[in-house]
């Protein structure tokens, strides 16, 4: 049996290009850098306000940064992504820290 749902979607599909059919977005990831001067409270802050993280994720997440380098916060698409750091580079403006945020495609 053929339902009116099943009609539609295989209806729409055949409307779209081959590839735009089933294809994700790409996807990509959120860091931060280590620096020696940005507060660990403030980098914690930073994934609770930006990234929703709970404060112990938060905290695993800041460490391995201090600790590794760079670790990463999120992935998004990727203009939420760039939304992301430039909200959290303009946080860490207004307070003068360093902070660094990038992105790194998945
Ligand atoms: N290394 C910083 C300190 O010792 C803490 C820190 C962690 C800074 C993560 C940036 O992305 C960062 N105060």
């Amino acid at each position: 049996m053929v339902t009116r749902k099943q009609t539609e979607r295989d209806g729409d599909a055949a409307l779209l290009p081959d590839k735009s059919r089933v294809k994700p977005p790409p996807m990509f990831k959120v860091l931060l850098l280590n620096d020696d001067f940005t507060p660990m409270d403030f980098v914690i802050v930073v994934l609770e306000k930006f990234f929703g993280l709970a404060r112990e994720q938060a905290t695993t997440v800041m460490l391995k940064v201090h600790r590794e380098g760079k670790g990463v916060c999120g992935v998004y698409p990727r203009d939420l992504a760039a939304t992301k750091i430039e909200q959290v580079s303009e946080f860490a403006r207004r307070y003068q820290h360093p902070l660094a945020c990038v992105m790194e495609e998945n």
